[in-house]
């Protein structure tokens, strides 16, 4: 099982080339361009798992360095900042890394719950007017 047979070749470019430069990358921003954040939670477990190199259950901040090489061989690899940073936007227990259940989904969710959001205040506002 490889990243491409759940996400298209050319999603996965564009969402490489947007965070090509060390620093920028965004999860939020990535998760949505390489279009796992329209798959389904099984297909999002699927990817856990090939980000998973050691099936340790967990993905560490070293796994997470090689994070993009994953999606392709060639992409760079993420600064200790960036690694840290994705770690720290779902680790709610603190433990360093990412596990299965649950947080790394948190990640990809976060997306909808945005959305949803902005729907409500829009509703909001019309209803008010
Ligand atoms: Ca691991």
């Amino acid at each position: 099982m490889s990243l491409t047979s759940i996400l298209s070749a050319e999603a996965i470019d564009k969402a490489l080339k947007e965070c090509q430069a060390p620093e920028s990358f965004d999860h939020k921003k990535f998760f949505q361009s390489c279009g796992l954040s329209s798959k389904t939670a099984q297909e999002v477990k699927e990817v856990f798992r090939i980000l998973d190199d050691d099936n340790s259950g967990y993905i560490e901040e070293a796994e997470f360095k090689f994070f993009l090489q994953r999606f392709k061989p060639d992409a760079r690899i993420l600064t200790d900042k960036e690694a840290k940073s994705l770690i720290s936007a779902a680790d709610n227990d603190s433990d360093g890394k990412i596990g299965a259940e649950g947080q790394f989904s948190s990640l990809i969710i976060i997306i909808i719950t945005i959305i949803s959001i902005r729907v409500v205040v829009i509703v909001v506002v019309v209803a008010a007017v």
